[in-house]
């Protein structure tokens, strides 16, 4: 029985997918890749690095002295860029296709690894012109386009951390990374094209830099041909400053330790954390981890990441890890519905994409607009697929098997955060038999457990919180300019121990299943339950395409269960859809899971990797002034919520 200080497990799965054979046997990774991690993690690490080149070879593989602050692959000298472009067009690969750009109004390149060689090389050029040196940080405000990947892979040859900044977000949300990184050059572009439209950037940096007259140069891309406002001793143009460098420029090497990029995350209260990642270990853990949970195969594979390159998936997953693999992957700028809504599924058939990698936000959408739309199209050439940012509930998880992938494509359901640097739980797709919805079991290499509140791990069955116990080499090394807040976020709980703010279960088999973040366990008559587990329970309802639950205080119970729900467009009927959808929550979990109020909204809030953002929900559902929006992908869902609210009462 679950005790007070368990999550408790509601639902259970029995439907489990075994590899297909054929892809069983081509796969890069076999079961034996656990045994040999398992016998000597250390020499297990010591071997994967050697997926990366480096200038001087390592001495030392962790140092772990003074935890919780790692140093991996000591002695070693490297250089990110050099990894990810000229070693490739060293060994003959010169023309193989880096990426396919696909913008959104339909405007196309192809770029290859020499392209991308003298594209970063004159952009690295350009930064040492502006005077950037090693370490310094830079900014980057930008669209989905290829002069992103440029612009980070310059700062990374030249050794100046990035920090990226996801092109949706405000003034302020800007005003505040630049500062707390001390940024002294932005590169951003005119605008970006967003659903057809065009959003300015230039001028929303105009916005944050008003009182920071810290940033010398802000370098802009034009990319809409849009009207800006220019300060001559400040603003310059990307083709201006970069179009007349040199082709060619000279190499520097950096310790393995040398900070690689910066990346900002909100927490849900407080200012924003910049987790610092660092060259050697970030790179092995995301060439090691695209190699082996997306099996790829670099001469064949199309690999497509349909997430933004603000977001640490876009960071990992379209472009170090695949880069540092040589693949050929595709970049699109734009939303999944424009002009139409089998955009994707175009280009599936258009480029042959192989493996698809994106969020179970996006597969709800599809789910909602029917599944009519990709049939249209020919994705026979996709082979595997990923799932990434929340728990995929089992029924999405179903859909995107039998609509996108065939049914023959098995699927990686990948727990990851910005902190971990790459993938640290997922199945592997040649080796494991997965379940709907449940990320399975750690990676070779990596070491996970679920604590309860006193630390001690909990039984098959039973939830708690989700821990990693052992260092890897694409963690965090701190947040930056506050080790304090790094030690006491994620050290302090279990000491050791990293604590991850992640509810999880073991299902009955000891498989895991990720719950979301802790702050969204409910605790309905002392009873804690997850919200993902309602949730799915609701999209497992033919009328439901995506659902969240919140708790809302409750004289009687604590707190009740309160639930948001979008219906699919093929369900109509509202008034009967609530009281069906409380009978079908009651039926399949139980009478102490049944939700006090189901609402029917069009939207939900989400973040820029399409989080729901339930905290903002449980404002509504208490009556509160919401709280802030500054990281809500689009401002105006919470209106539409309100308004609803509005008539409901
Ligand atoms: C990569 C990324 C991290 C948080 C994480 C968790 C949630 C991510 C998940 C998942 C369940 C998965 N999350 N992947 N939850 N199953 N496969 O998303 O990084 O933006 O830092 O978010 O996302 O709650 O703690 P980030």
């Amino acid at each position: 029985m679950a005790n007070e200080h368990t999550i408790r497990e509601l639902s259970h799965e029995d439907r489990t997918f075994d590899p297909p054979p054929d892809f069983a046997a081509q796969a890069n990774v076999t079961a034996e890749e656990y045994t040999k991690a398992e016998e000597d993690r250390i020499g297990f690490w010591a071997e994967k690095a050697q997926r990366i080149s480096w200038e001087t070879p390592f001495d030392e593989v962790l140092d772990w002295s003074e935890a919780p602050f790692a140093k991996w692959y000591i002695g070693g000298k490297l250089n990110a860029a050099y990894n990810c472009v000229d070693r490739h067009v060293e060994a003959g690969l010169g023309d193989r296709v880096a990426y396919y750009f696909e913008g959104e109004g339909g405007d196309t390149r192809v770029i290859t690894y020499a392209d991308l060689q003298r594209e970063v090389s004159k952009t690295a050029n350009a930064l040492v012109e502006l005077g950037v040196k090693a370490g310094d940080r830079v900014a980057l405000y930008m669209p989905m386009i290829p002069e992103t990947v440029f612009a980070m892979l310059a700062c990374a040859r030249i050794g100046a951390p990035h920090t990226v900044i996801f092109g949706g977000f405000s003034d302020r949300a800007i005003a505040d990374r630049v500062e707390d990184c001390g940024v002294e050059i932005v590169i951003t572009a005119d605008g970006g094209y967003r659903r057809g439209k065009t959003n300015a950037l230039k001028a929303t940096v105009d916005k944050a830099l008003q009182d920071l007259p810290q940033v010398r140069n802000v370098v802009v891309v034009q990319r809409t041909g849009q009207e800006v406002n220019w300060d001559d001793d400040r603003d310059i143009w990307w083709h201006d400053l970069v179009d007349r460098q040199s082709e060619t420029h000279d190499l520097e090497f950096f310790d393995a330790e040398h900070p690689l990029y910066i990346m900002y995350s909100s927490g849900t209260t407080g200012k924003p954390k910049g987790i610092m990642h660092t060259t050697g270990g970030y790179l092995v853990g995301t060439s090691y981890t695209h190699w082996a949970v997306f099996d790829i195969k670099p001469e064949t594979d199309i690999f497509w990441t349909a997430a933004d390159i603000g977001w640490v998936t876009g960071h990992s997953y379209i472009v170090y890890g695949p880069l540092a693999n040589g693949t050929t992957s595709v970049l699109y700028e734009g939303t999944p519905d424009t002009p139409h809504r089998g955009r994707w599924w175009e280009i599936v058939e258009k480029y042959g994409v192989t493996v698809l990698y994106c969020a179970p936000t996006s597969i709800r959408t599809f789910m909602r607009w029917g599944r009519d739309i990709p049939a249209k199209y020919d994705m026979s050439t996709l082979r595997l697929l990923g799932s990434v940012g929340e728990p995929i509930n089992p029924e999405a998880w179903m859909w995107y098997r039998e609509h996108i992938g065939g049914n023959n494509c098995p699927i990686v359901d990948t727990w990851w955060q910005t902190e971990n640097g790459s993938i640290l739980i997922s199945p592997l797709p040649g080796v494991t038999s997965t379940k709907p919805g449940a990320a399975m079991r750690a990676l070779p290499g990596i070491v996970a457990d679920i604590y309860d509140e006193q630390g001690q791990p909990v039984e098959p069955g039973s939830g708690g919180y989700l821990v990693i116990t052992e260092p890897w080499p694409a963690m965090l090394r701190t947040l930056w300019g506050d080790e304090e807040r790094y030690k006491k976020t994620y050290w302090s709980q279990y000491p050791g121990v990293y604590f991850a703010g992640d509810g999880a279960k073991y299902d009955r088999d000891g498989d895991i299943w990720v719950l979301g973040r802790v702050d969204d366990v409910l605790n309905v008559s002392g009873h804690r339950m997850s919200t993902a587990e309602i949730e799915s329970a609701l999209v497992a309802h033919s009328m439901v395409a995506e659902a969240a639950v919140v708790g809302a205080q409750d004289e009687t119970t604590g707190q009740a269960i309160e639930a948001f729900v979008i219906l699919r467009e093929s369900a109509k009927d509202r008034d009967d859809a609530v009281q069906q959808l409380r009978d079908h929550v009651r039926a399949s979990i139980g009478p102490i899971a049944t939700p006090r109020a189901i609402m029917v909204v069009p939207d939900l809030p989400k973040t820029r990797s399409g989080k729901i953002m339930r905290r903002l929900l449980k404002d509504v559902a208490e009556n509160r002034e919401i709280g802030d929006v500054t990281t809500l992908a689009d401002a105006s869902v919470m209106d539409a919520i309100q308004e609803e609210m509005r008539a409901r009462q």
